[in-house]
């Protein structure tokens, strides 16, 4: 393992300030520190990083790619401190040098590459797999501009763009010698050479995808793994390709540019498909690249293609890279001659699928003809992919033509892409016990009933290295005094937390800890906001993209009923709370942004009516991300989990704030209901519509959110306080938010579950005015969270789906 001793860390850090700065470390500025400080960790990382990538290519154990859009990491110097096993070394030493690590480590840009809940996972996945000592390689695009940055600016949301790079990024290294070529557009030739059909691509669009590569250190264990991000570039003058006019100066301008555009942004879109033909040129572009560059290497260590699903498994992170399947049959078919049978058997067996959502609006469909157009030979194959299925379908489903064609991977002008990945992969999952079952009984039950061995539940999960270790040192320290430090390596043995659940001195001290996270979170509110908040109060927290499924706006609706009742009676008797949102809306998504205002509108009211004597406080954070979110959710009392039932795949923020000793009110839907089953019902609070009585309205009908809003006067109160100029002298602001509502009778059931929803909140403040009872939920609650690590999570998708590991060569 890693080791080094103080004053040889000190030594080598002041040799790396003056090398790459050319100055001494007094006249350097914090962020000269910082970038000191991460390239030498590089330093460290890379040594164990060469010796990975040797041990797995002398064992030639099976190697996991886990193909991804997004990969939000956010912070690496910490974490990768961290897993090396040397962050309170290094912490001592720059102590010596007079630099506050922990201060230093702010200033690194967070790598926002990802939209939320997905990319997350895909980071959360990859330091598990280093942890685990799999081999497990990321495969993604190096966006130029990563996730906007939200700006709040009169309680509206505004987006700037988010130049990640601009001071540079210490972690990754350029490959340029390790390129790939990908084509779009041009036209394909068919040609018989002995019998056999050859396909050649001409006149297409040559662009250069060009990796970087970022380590990823595994917990004190020597493994680095690799996250490879292709970034676009023209190809060079002096490549030879016949279908570029090398001599116009205008066409080569206009050529650079649309090739750069490919990595230039992330669509910050999440759970809503646009059908932009950039977003289709992104996703061949990365897939075609890692694929090529997977099957070059493996050729080049000696494999055999032949047995290619033994040695490699490539994971699709939802529908985004499921041109992998017509992808590797392309390769196999047209540059190594197999013929389609053995191509459609090594591909399906390498490839394995994870569906992310059952909302309809994010299953992506590509127009045919567009399709057709930018990828003439990978859309042939799909069409030939689509026959051979439907053929099966007709021998198997006589005379039912609507299956069929509801079935069909092509349909009504559209490429269906979760169609595709299912027929196309040995392997479908969904990301917690109910969605998986949702996923068979309802969206994907047709191809259940053809397929049901394909399909299995893997439940998500999170890193506790960098949710509890990294972002919750002193509950750390509390959990190492108490119970030792086994639960590091195997988080399952939180539980022997449980026992000290009754101990009085360990609540008092989970209290103190909770207190302390809080004041430094009421620091951050206040230098970023101006507003004060008593750390006293209950930190009452819903952090996640804004959606209406997510139902903020019912968080909104009973703030806005307490605000009621407290001007009533401003003596009533409550909790304290302090109501903290953050999370972006995707920038077209009019509804979300008017959510925004909403709570903004709300808190401005709220924060500055004197009546209510401070009782209760609202905050909207600005630019909620990974950093942000690791000082949000240690300092937190409870965790807002309220989409309606069905609708939240997972949710993985849950998990992240039970293990921090927060309680949940939540409704029964994604893995609530795991973390239910868990901690037990006395240790979450649990309301509203359960998945039957969800569907069954979507089925049939019945819901009248008129009729519900009418006969509740305090719903009639709150949503005629949206129109009537209460929270905005301009009424027709929330217009639309309200028709959501009522003309529109919500879709979410927020008014159906609103009665049931305030009866939780009275509950939750009833455990909370009992400091000891609710500290004893909490430690129930952190013992019960090690299930929820990411390490479980790969474990299951190493023995069940991939065939890879140790634990998996031991079965
Ligand atoms: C095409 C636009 C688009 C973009 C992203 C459609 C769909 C997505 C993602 C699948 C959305 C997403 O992030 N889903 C979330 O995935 C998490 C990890 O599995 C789950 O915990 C969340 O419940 C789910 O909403």
């Amino acid at each position: 393992m890693f080791t080094i001793d103080k004053e040889t860390f000190k030594r080598d850090y002041l040799k790396k300030f003056l090398e790459l700065h050319g100055r001494e470390l007094e006249e350097g500025t914090d962020h000269h520190k910082y970038e000191a400080l991460g390239s030498l960790v590089r330093d460290y990382v890379a040594k164990a990083w060469i010796e990975t990538n040797k041990r797995y290519k002398a064992t030639g154990e099976k190697q996991v790619y886990y193909f991804s859009m997004e990969f939000l990491l956010g912070r690496l110097l910490g974490n990768s401190l961290l897993n090396l096993g040397i962050r309170d070394i290094c912490k001592e030493a720059l102590f010596e040098l007079d630099i506050d690590l922990d201060q230093l480590e702010n200033f690194e840009q967070d790598q926002g590459l990802g939209n939320g809940g997905l990319g997350r996972l895909a980071a959360c996945f990859l330091d598990s797999m280093a942890s685990l000592n799999i081999p497990g390689n990321g495969c993604g695009i190096r966006y130029k501009y990563g996730f906007f940055e939200q700006k709040i600016i009169n309680g509206s949301q505004i987006e700037a763009p988010d130049y990640w790079l601009r001071e540079g990024n210490v972690w990754e290294i350029k490959k340029p010698d390790k390129s790939e070529i990908v084509k779009f557009g041009g036209e394909v030739r068919m040609e018989e050479v002995n019998g056999k059909l050859n396909c050649t691509h001409i006149n297409y669009e040559p662009v250069l995808a060009v990796p970087y590569d970022t380590p990823i250190v595994g917990y004190e264990n020597d493994v680095v793994n690799n996250l490879r991000l292709w970034s676009a570039e023209p190809v060079s003058n002096e490549f030879d390709f016949s279908s570029f006019s090398r001599g116009d100066f205008l066409k080569a301008i206009e050529y650079k540019n649309s090739v750069e555009a490919i990595s230039h942004v992330l669509y910050p879109d999440d759970t809503f498909y646009e059908g932009k033909i950039l977003r289709l040129k992104q996703q061949y572009f990365f897939v075609s690249a890692g694929i090529q560059s997977i099957i070059r290497n493996f050729k080049d260590n000696g494999g055999d293609l032949s047995n290619l699903d033994e040695k490699i498994a490539i994971h699709i992170n939802d529908t985004h890279p499921t041109l992998a399947i017509p992808e590797i049959m392309r390769i196999l078919m047209d540059e190594e001659g197999m013929s389609w049978e053995d191509a459609w058997r090594i591909t399906t067996n390498t490839v394995s699928y994870t569906n992310h959502t059952i909302l309809a609006e994010a299953l992506e469909k590509w127009q045919a003809d567009l399709f057709k157009k930018l990828l003439p030979r990978i859309y042939m194959i799909v069409e030939e992919i689509n026959r051979r299925f439907c053929q099966e379908l007709w021998n198997k489903y006589i005379g039912q033509w609507d299956k069929i064609s509801n079935m069909s991977i092509i349909g009504d002008g559209f490429v269906r892409m979760a169609h595709l990945a299912i027929v196309g992969s040995h392997s479908v999952n969904g990301v917690a016990k109910l969605h998986t079952e949702i996923l068979k009984k309802q969206e994907m039950k047709d191809f259940y009933y053809l397929y049901p061995r394909k399909f299995n539940n893997k439940t998500n999960g999170i890193t506790h290295r960098r949710w509890l270790i990294k972002s919750n040192p002193e509950l750390t320290k509390l959990l190492n005094e108490t119970i030792g430090t086994s639960w590091i390596k195997h988080p399952t043995d939180l539980e022997n937390f449980t026992k000290f659940a009754d101990n009085t001195e360990v609540r008092e001290e989970l209290a103190r800890i909770k207190n302390n996270n809080k004041k430094k979170l009421a620091k951050i509110i206040k230098d970023a906001q101006g507003i004060a908040v008593d750390p006293n109060s209950m930190f009452d927290v819903q952090v996640k993209r804004i959606h209406a499924y997510k139902r903020q706006s019912l968080n909104c609706l009973r703030i806005m009923d307490l605000y009621n009742k407290l001007v009533e009676n401003p003596n009533l008797d409550i909790v304290p709370r302090t109501f903290i949102f953050a999370g972006k809306a995707a920038p077209g998504y009019y509804l979300a942004k008017k959510t925004i205002e909403l709570i903004n509108a709300v808190a401005d009211k709220v924060n500055n009516d004197k009546r209510i004597k401070d009782k209760i406080k609202v905050v909207y954070m600005e630019n909620y991300r990974v950093s942000l979110a690791e000082s949000i959710i240690p300092a937190t009392d409870l965790s807002e989990q309220i989409s309606t039932t069905t609708k939240e795949a997972s949710g993985t923020s849950n998990m992240k704030f039970m293990m921090n000793g927060a309680l949940t009110i939540a409704t029964l839907d994604g893995a609530n209901v795991e973390i239910r089953d868990e901690v037990g019902d006395d240790n979450i609070i649990i309301f509203g519509l359960t998945e039957r009585e969800v569907l069954e309205y979507y089925q049939r009908g019945g819901y009248s959110s008129w009729d519900t809003c009418n006969n509740d006067p305090r719903l009639r109160r709150v949503t005629q306080d949206i129109i009537n100029g209460y929270y905005s002298p301009d009424k027709e602001r929330f217009k639309t938010f309200y028709e959501h509502l009522l003309t529109y009778n919500d879709e979410f059931f927020v008014l159906k579950d609103f009665d049931s929803y305030l009866n939780a909140q009275a509950k939750a403040d009833e455990l909370y005015r009992d400091i000891h009872k609710w500290q004893r939920m909490a430690a129930i609650n952190i013992a019960h969270s090690g299930i929820f690590s990411s390490d479980r999570t790969i474990q299951e998708y190493a023995t069940g789906i991939w065939g890879s590991g140790y634990l998996y060569k031991n079965l």
